[in-house]
């Protein structure tokens, strides 16, 4: 453990981050220039997929080597508000994990300061970074835009699939194979594997990522800021793996490990892993910045003003631009 915080500061930092609690922000700004040494691994797929049975059993895996690394699981739910450990699913598969003093699991939902909760889980990342944590597995919920950008926070992202219940079309539609850069086909001890291991394949090669060059706002921060100057050439371009594993039988851990120690080097070798940092940084930057704008203007307006302009536009009587545009003409910039 590191020196810079001991497992009950960080439990605490966690919560201040958790509540949005200005102060913590002193304290994430000295941990921010010690952190960066951590492997990021995002989890996310549909729920029921086994993501949670999944993360328990690389934590075990990844505890069992020797020289184990310290390892934190963050279970993170941005659709739901409740909290305590829930999503963390069957506790009972957990419980090894629970003993170990190299192990710290947390689960987060949907509340966090500045950003929302895409930047309070940067912030629980960076903490448990400069703690000392040398893997962070966070759980998310794949479904809209909060989880992929969740997901992003993460340096390799694993999309989990379960056979069966159209899963794979679903996923396709939410765009979340895109942000793959494994696919994991969970439950591989079940009948239906093989038809959804060629459904997500044809999936994948009827992908942009494996032909046109990856679209802006998918791989990209805002494009307004950040142009596509510097992109790997698409015959070097990652091409996601997909890995069958049955998290209940402990089967294909290994092989799933491996590849995303592959991606590893993939991002150290062909650059693009300083490209995404990059990217991580910028967005992260925007999204607080929003929020600081936003919050700026709305204790510069007369609340009189803000209440007047937004009844006009509930009743119709102007466009909700209109009182977006008067109310920045209010404002002294
Ligand atoms: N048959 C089978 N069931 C699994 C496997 N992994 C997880 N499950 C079950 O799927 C259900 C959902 O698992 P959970 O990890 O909570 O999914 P999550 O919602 O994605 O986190 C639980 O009943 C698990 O026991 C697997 O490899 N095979
Ligand atoms: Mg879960």
């Amino acid at each position: 453990m590191s020196q810079f915080l001991s497992r009950r500061d960080l439990a605490r930092l966690i919560t201040r981050i958790e509540n949005g609690e200005p102060d913590a922000q002193t304290t994430l700004n000295e941990l921010y220039t010690h952190a960066g040494g951590a492997r990021v691994i995002g989890i996310t797929g549909a729920p029921g997929s086994g993501k949670s049975t999944l993360v328990a059993e690389l934590g075990r895996e990844l505890r069992a080597r020797p020289n184990p690394p310290q390892v934190a699981i963050v279970a993170v739910d941005p659709s739901s508000p409740f909290s305590g450990g829930a999503i963390l699913g069957d506790r009972i598969r957990m419980r090894d994990l629970f003993g170990d003093s190299g192990v710290f699991i947390r689960s987060m939902a949907s509340r966090g300061a500045l950003g929302g909760i895409a930047a309070a889980t940067a912030d629980v990342v960076t903490a448990l970074d400069a703690a000392g944590y040398n893997f962070i597995l966070i759980e998310t919920v794949g479904a809209g835009q909060l989880e992929v950008d969740v997901a992003r926070i993460a340096q390799t992202v694993i999309v989990v699939e379960a056979p069966g219940a159209g899963d794979e079309v679903q996923a396709v539609k939410a765009g979340i194979l895109e942000i793959a850069d494994i696919i994991v086909v969970n439950k591989a001890d079940r009948e239906d594997v093989a038809q959804t291991v060629s459904a997500l394949q044809s999936a994948l090669d009827l992908s942009p990522a494996n032909g046109a060059p990856p679209s802006q706002d998918i791989h990209h921060g805002p494009p307004e800021l950040t142009g596509s100057a510097g992109a790997t050439p698409a015959d070097e371009r990652w091409k996601p793996p997909i890995i069958k594993v049955s998290a209940l039988r402990r089967e294909g851990i290994d092989e799933l490990l491996a590849a995303a120690e592959q991606h590893h080097e993939y991002l150290e070798t062909s650059g693009e892993g300083q490209r995404r940092t990059q990217r991580r940084a910028e967005a992260d930057i925007v999204a607080r910045l929003r929020e600081l704008l936003l919050r700026h203007a709305l204790a510069q307006l007369p609340p009189h003003d803000y209440a007047r302009l937004v009844d006009a536009a509930a009743q119709r009587a102007i466009h909700p631009a209109q009182a977006a545009a008067a109310l920045l003409a209010a404002l002294h910039l």
